[in-house]
Protein backbone atom coordinates (compact mmCIF):
# COMPACT_ATOMS: atom_id res chain seq x y z
CA UNK A 1 0.00 0.00 0.00
CA UNK A 2 3.08 2.40 0.66
CA UNK A 3 3.66 3.41 -3.04
CA UNK A 4 -0.11 3.83 -3.85
CA UNK A 5 -0.89 7.31 -5.40
CA UNK A 6 -4.74 8.61 -6.98
CA UNK A 7 -7.53 6.79 -7.33
CA UNK A 8 -6.01 3.66 -6.48
CA UNK A 9 -5.13 4.52 -3.17
CA UNK A 10 -8.32 6.15 -2.31
CA UNK A 11 -10.13 2.56 -3.48
CA UNK A 12 -8.08 0.88 -1.04
CA UNK A 13 -9.73 2.61 1.82
CA UNK A 14 -13.36 2.49 0.58
CA UNK A 15 -15.58 0.32 1.52
CA UNK A 16 -16.49 0.14 -2.07
CA UNK A 17 -18.56 -3.43 -1.99
CA UNK A 18 -21.41 -2.47 0.71
CA UNK A 19 -21.51 1.60 0.36
CA UNK A 20 -21.50 2.43 -3.35
CA UNK A 21 -23.04 3.91 -5.03
CA UNK A 22 -22.39 6.96 -3.09
CA UNK A 23 -25.19 9.90 -2.71
CA UNK A 24 -23.43 13.27 -2.74
CA UNK A 25 -24.79 14.81 -6.05
CA UNK A 26 -22.43 14.95 -9.44
CA UNK A 27 -19.83 17.81 -8.19
CA UNK A 28 -20.27 18.06 -4.60
CA UNK A 29 -17.25 18.97 -2.92
CA UNK A 30 -17.88 16.28 0.02
CA UNK A 31 -16.43 13.74 -2.09
CA UNK A 32 -12.97 16.25 -2.41
CA UNK A 33 -12.97 15.76 1.09
CA UNK A 34 -13.22 12.52 1.63
CA UNK A 35 -10.01 11.79 -0.82
CA UNK A 36 -8.07 14.36 0.95
CA UNK A 37 -8.80 12.81 4.40
CA UNK A 38 -7.73 9.39 3.29
CA UNK A 39 -4.67 10.96 1.87
CA UNK A 40 -3.45 12.51 5.13
CA UNK A 41 -4.21 9.49 7.01
CA UNK A 42 -2.32 7.40 4.13
CA UNK A 43 0.67 9.76 4.45
CA UNK A 44 0.49 10.10 8.39
CA UNK A 45 1.18 6.04 8.19
CA UNK A 46 -1.59 5.32 10.20
CA UNK A 47 -3.18 1.89 10.22
CA UNK A 48 -7.06 1.39 9.45
CA UNK A 49 -7.23 0.55 12.93
CA UNK A 50 -5.64 2.88 14.70
CA UNK A 51 -8.58 5.52 12.95
CA UNK A 52 -11.69 6.35 14.11
CA UNK A 53 -13.67 8.61 12.22
CA UNK A 54 -17.29 9.67 13.30
CA UNK A 55 -19.96 11.92 11.32
CA UNK A 56 -23.38 13.74 12.39
CA UNK A 57 -25.98 14.15 9.93
CA UNK A 58 -26.24 15.77 6.87
CA UNK A 59 -24.90 14.85 3.22
CA UNK A 60 -20.72 15.67 4.71
CA UNK A 61 -22.55 12.93 7.35
CA UNK A 62 -22.50 10.25 5.60
CA UNK A 63 -18.86 10.48 4.43
CA UNK A 64 -18.01 8.35 7.83
CA UNK A 65 -20.25 5.54 6.36
CA UNK A 66 -17.86 5.15 2.48
CA UNK A 67 -14.07 4.89 4.55
CA UNK A 68 -12.80 1.66 6.31
CA UNK A 69 -11.62 3.07 9.25
CA UNK A 70 -13.51 2.29 12.95
CA UNK A 71 -16.82 4.45 12.03
CA UNK A 72 -20.09 5.82 13.97
CA UNK A 73 -22.41 7.75 12.52
CA UNK A 74 -23.85 9.44 15.21
CA UNK A 75 -27.17 11.89 15.77
CA UNK A 76 -27.60 15.30 14.38
CA UNK A 77 -25.25 17.61 15.94
CA UNK A 78 -23.70 15.46 18.42
CA UNK A 79 -20.59 13.82 16.66
CA UNK A 80 -18.48 15.88 19.31
CA UNK A 81 -19.70 14.22 22.49
CA UNK A 82 -19.52 10.49 20.75
CA UNK A 83 -16.08 11.59 19.49
CA UNK A 84 -15.40 12.60 23.30
CA UNK A 85 -16.20 9.44 24.74
CA UNK A 86 -14.10 7.52 21.94
CA UNK A 87 -10.94 9.82 23.00
CA UNK A 88 -11.38 9.52 26.64
CA UNK A 89 -11.39 5.62 26.48
CA UNK A 90 -9.19 5.14 23.71
CA UNK A 91 -6.40 8.49 24.20
CA UNK A 92 -4.44 6.86 21.60
CA UNK A 93 -6.80 6.23 18.53
CA UNK A 94 -7.01 9.14 16.54
CA UNK A 95 -10.36 10.37 16.27
CA UNK A 96 -11.50 12.74 13.41
CA UNK A 97 -14.56 14.49 13.67
CA UNK A 98 -16.85 14.86 10.22
CA UNK A 99 -19.70 17.51 10.31
CA UNK A 100 -21.20 20.50 8.33
CA UNK A 101 -21.66 24.02 9.24
CA UNK A 102 -25.23 23.49 10.22
CA UNK A 103 -24.30 20.48 12.10
CA UNK A 104 -21.42 21.92 13.78
CA UNK A 105 -22.40 25.39 14.71
CA UNK A 106 -26.04 25.21 14.45
CA UNK A 107 -27.60 21.94 16.43
CA UNK A 108 -24.09 21.03 17.49
CA UNK A 109 -22.57 24.81 18.16
CA UNK A 110 -22.47 24.64 21.96
CA UNK A 111 -20.54 21.27 21.92
CA UNK A 112 -17.98 22.64 19.36
CA UNK A 113 -17.32 25.57 21.37
CA UNK A 114 -17.37 23.32 24.40
CA UNK A 115 -15.11 20.77 22.78
CA UNK A 116 -12.61 23.71 22.00
CA UNK A 117 -12.52 25.53 25.52
CA UNK A 118 -11.64 21.45 27.04
CA UNK A 119 -8.97 21.16 24.30
CA UNK A 120 -10.07 17.54 23.78
CA UNK A 121 -7.69 15.56 21.11
CA UNK A 122 -9.92 14.84 18.56
CA UNK A 123 -10.13 16.46 14.88
CA UNK A 124 -12.69 18.62 13.35
CA UNK A 125 -13.51 18.68 9.87
CA UNK A 126 -15.95 21.20 9.11
CA UNK A 127 -17.31 21.32 5.69
CA UNK A 128 -18.72 24.36 5.42
CA UNK A 129 -21.01 25.15 2.12
CA UNK A 130 -22.73 27.49 3.81
CA UNK A 131 -26.16 25.75 3.63
CA UNK A 132 -28.50 23.01 5.40
CA UNK A 133 -27.54 20.53 2.30
CA UNK A 134 -29.07 17.35 3.04
CA UNK A 135 -32.77 18.64 4.02
CA UNK A 136 -33.57 21.41 0.99
CA UNK A 137 -31.26 24.05 1.80
CA UNK A 138 -32.26 26.14 4.39
CA UNK A 139 -30.25 28.66 5.76
CA UNK A 140 -27.33 27.71 8.56
CA UNK A 141 -25.49 30.01 10.70
CA UNK A 142 -22.60 30.45 8.18
CA UNK A 143 -25.28 31.57 5.39
CA UNK A 144 -23.37 34.77 3.97
CA UNK A 145 -25.45 37.94 5.33
CA UNK A 146 -27.96 38.74 1.76
CA UNK A 147 -27.83 35.35 0.26
CA UNK A 148 -30.89 33.28 -0.76
CA UNK A 149 -31.87 30.16 0.94
CA UNK A 150 -35.22 28.45 1.13
CA UNK A 151 -35.93 30.04 4.25
CA UNK A 152 -34.55 33.35 3.22
CA UNK A 153 -36.40 34.16 -0.18
CA UNK A 154 -35.97 37.85 0.32
CA UNK A 155 -31.74 37.67 0.86
CA UNK A 156 -30.35 36.29 5.02
CA UNK A 157 -31.37 38.87 7.32
CA UNK A 158 -28.69 37.64 10.06
CA UNK A 159 -25.18 37.73 10.39
CA UNK A 160 -23.25 34.83 9.89
CA UNK A 161 -20.21 32.86 12.17
CA UNK A 162 -16.83 32.65 11.40
CA UNK A 163 -15.62 29.62 12.05
CA UNK A 164 -12.21 30.65 13.32
CA UNK A 165 -12.81 33.41 14.81
CA UNK A 166 -15.22 31.30 17.19
CA UNK A 167 -13.11 28.51 17.43
CA UNK A 168 -9.33 30.76 18.66
CA UNK A 169 -12.07 32.77 20.84
CA UNK A 170 -12.89 29.32 22.16
CA UNK A 171 -9.29 28.02 22.62
CA UNK A 172 -8.95 25.21 20.10
CA UNK A 173 -5.42 24.33 19.58
CA UNK A 174 -5.01 23.92 15.94
CA UNK A 175 -7.21 26.14 13.46
CA UNK A 176 -7.42 26.43 9.96
CA UNK A 177 -9.14 27.26 6.93
CA UNK A 178 -8.49 25.66 3.83
CA UNK A 179 -10.76 24.87 0.57
CA UNK A 180 -11.63 21.85 -2.31
CA UNK A 181 -9.99 23.78 -4.75
CA UNK A 182 -6.57 24.17 -2.70
CA UNK A 183 -6.78 20.35 -2.32
CA UNK A 184 -2.56 19.80 -1.61
CA UNK A 185 -2.93 23.02 0.88
CA UNK A 186 -6.03 20.73 2.66
CA UNK A 187 -4.05 17.21 2.97
CA UNK A 188 -1.34 19.51 4.94
CA UNK A 189 -3.85 20.72 7.11
CA UNK A 190 -5.25 17.72 7.73
CA UNK A 191 -2.10 16.17 8.76
CA UNK A 192 -0.81 18.60 10.85
CA UNK A 193 -4.75 18.94 12.79
CA UNK A 194 -4.62 15.49 13.37
CA UNK A 195 -1.36 15.36 14.02
CA UNK A 196 -1.11 18.57 16.72
CA UNK A 197 -2.03 17.70 20.48
CA UNK A 198 -5.65 18.67 21.87
CA UNK A 199 -8.66 19.71 19.94
CA UNK A 200 -7.95 20.90 15.92
CA UNK A 201 -10.26 22.30 13.51
CA UNK A 202 -9.98 22.48 10.00
CA UNK A 203 -12.94 24.63 8.28
CA UNK A 204 -12.85 23.42 4.30
CA UNK A 205 -14.95 25.79 2.18
CA UNK A 206 -16.65 23.65 0.14
CA UNK A 207 -19.70 23.93 -3.05
CA UNK A 208 -23.19 22.63 -2.63
CA UNK A 209 -24.34 23.99 -5.94
CA UNK A 210 -27.42 21.82 -5.71
CA UNK A 211 -28.80 23.83 -2.80
CA UNK A 212 -26.89 26.80 -2.05
CA UNK A 213 -25.46 27.62 -6.19
CA UNK A 214 -28.42 27.73 -8.00
CA UNK A 215 -30.45 30.48 -5.71
CA UNK A 216 -26.93 32.49 -5.95
CA UNK A 217 -26.01 33.13 -9.77
CA UNK A 218 -23.35 29.93 -9.28
CA UNK A 219 -25.58 27.65 -10.89
CA UNK A 220 -22.82 24.66 -12.08
CA UNK A 221 -20.53 23.24 -10.12
CA UNK A 222 -18.04 24.53 -12.21
CA UNK A 223 -19.04 28.33 -10.99
CA UNK A 224 -18.54 27.29 -7.18
CA UNK A 225 -15.44 26.24 -8.31
CA UNK A 226 -14.75 29.36 -9.41
CA UNK A 227 -15.85 31.19 -7.04
CA UNK A 228 -14.12 29.32 -4.55
CA UNK A 229 -10.79 29.52 -6.60
CA UNK A 230 -11.22 33.89 -6.55
CA UNK A 231 -12.36 34.38 -3.03
CA UNK A 232 -10.52 31.76 -0.76
CA UNK A 233 -7.11 33.67 -0.57
CA UNK A 234 -4.32 33.07 1.52
CA UNK A 235 -3.76 35.12 4.76
CA UNK A 236 -1.14 37.02 3.81
CA UNK A 237 -2.70 37.78 0.39
CA UNK A 238 -5.65 38.83 2.39
CA UNK A 239 -4.05 40.91 4.95
CA UNK A 240 -2.27 42.82 2.12
CA UNK A 241 -6.09 44.16 1.03
CA UNK A 242 -8.22 46.72 1.43
CA UNK A 243 -11.12 46.70 4.13
CA UNK A 244 -13.28 46.83 0.98
CA UNK A 245 -11.51 44.03 -0.58
CA UNK A 246 -11.37 41.86 2.21
CA UNK A 247 -15.51 41.82 2.76
CA UNK A 248 -15.70 39.87 -0.39
CA UNK A 249 -12.78 37.58 0.49
CA UNK A 250 -12.28 34.48 2.71
CA UNK A 251 -8.54 34.21 4.76
CA UNK A 252 -6.95 30.49 4.19
CA UNK A 253 -3.96 29.09 6.15
CA UNK A 254 -3.18 28.11 10.00
CA UNK A 255 -4.30 30.72 12.07
CA UNK A 256 -3.55 28.85 15.58
CA UNK A 257 -1.17 26.25 16.67
CA UNK A 258 -0.14 25.52 20.17
CA UNK A 259 0.59 22.66 22.13
CA UNK A 260 -1.24 23.46 24.93
CA UNK A 261 -1.84 20.21 26.84
CA UNK A 262 -5.28 18.12 25.96
CA UNK A 263 -7.98 17.18 28.40
CA UNK A 264 -6.97 13.18 27.92
CA UNK A 265 -3.28 13.72 29.05
CA UNK A 266 -4.24 15.47 31.80
CA UNK A 267 -6.77 13.42 32.80
CA UNK A 268 -4.68 10.42 32.44
CA UNK A 269 -1.90 12.05 34.19
CA UNK A 270 -4.38 12.84 36.89
CA UNK A 271 -5.54 9.28 36.97
CA UNK A 272 -1.62 8.13 37.47
CA UNK A 273 -1.02 10.57 40.41
CA UNK A 274 -4.12 9.31 42.10
CA UNK A 275 -3.56 5.70 41.45
CA UNK A 276 0.15 6.26 42.77
CA UNK A 277 -1.04 7.75 45.82
CA UNK A 278 0.18 11.48 45.15
C1 LIG B 1 -32.44 16.44 15.85
C2 LIG B 1 -32.50 16.64 14.36
N1 LIG B 1 -32.94 17.82 13.87
C3 LIG B 1 -32.99 18.01 12.54
C4 LIG B 1 -32.63 17.02 11.68
C5 LIG B 1 -32.76 17.24 10.19
N2 LIG B 1 -31.48 17.48 9.55
C6 LIG B 1 -30.79 16.46 8.96
S1 LIG B 1 -29.40 16.97 8.20
C7 LIG B 1 -29.72 18.59 8.63
C8 LIG B 1 -28.84 19.72 8.19
C9 LIG B 1 -27.53 19.33 7.63
O1 LIG B 1 -26.81 20.47 7.22
P1 LIG B 1 -25.26 20.55 7.35
O2 LIG B 1 -24.83 20.10 8.71
O3 LIG B 1 -24.84 21.93 6.97
O4 LIG B 1 -24.71 19.44 6.35
P2 LIG B 1 -24.78 19.27 4.75
O5 LIG B 1 -26.00 18.44 4.48
O6 LIG B 1 -24.86 20.63 4.14
O7 LIG B 1 -23.53 18.56 4.43
C10 LIG B 1 -30.89 18.70 9.38
C11 LIG B 1 -31.45 19.97 9.90
C12 LIG B 1 -32.16 15.79 12.22
N3 LIG B 1 -31.75 14.78 11.44
N4 LIG B 1 -32.11 15.63 13.57
S1 LIG C 1 -27.24 18.59 -1.66
FE1 LIG C 1 -25.35 19.82 -1.71
S2 LIG C 1 -24.11 19.06 0.02
FE2 LIG C 1 -25.69 17.52 -0.43
S3 LIG C 1 -24.70 16.07 -1.84
FE3 LIG C 1 -25.81 17.60 -3.10
S4 LIG C 1 -24.25 19.17 -3.56
FE4 LIG C 1 -23.47 17.95 -1.84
Amino acid sequence: MADMKGTQLIHEYLRHNKKFPHVFCAGCGHGIVLGSLIRSIHGLGLSKDEVCVVAGIGCSGRLAAYVDFNTVHTTHGRALTFATGIKMAKPNMHVIVVMGDGDSMAIGGNHLIHAARRNIGVTALILNNNIYGMTGGQCSPTTPSGAFTMTSPMGQMEQSFDCVELMTAAKANYVARGSVFHVKKLDKMIMEGISNPGFGVVEIMTPCHTQYGRKNKFKTPVDMFKNIKDTVISIERYNQLSEEEQASRIPSGVFVQKDTPSLEEKFYQMAASCQGGA
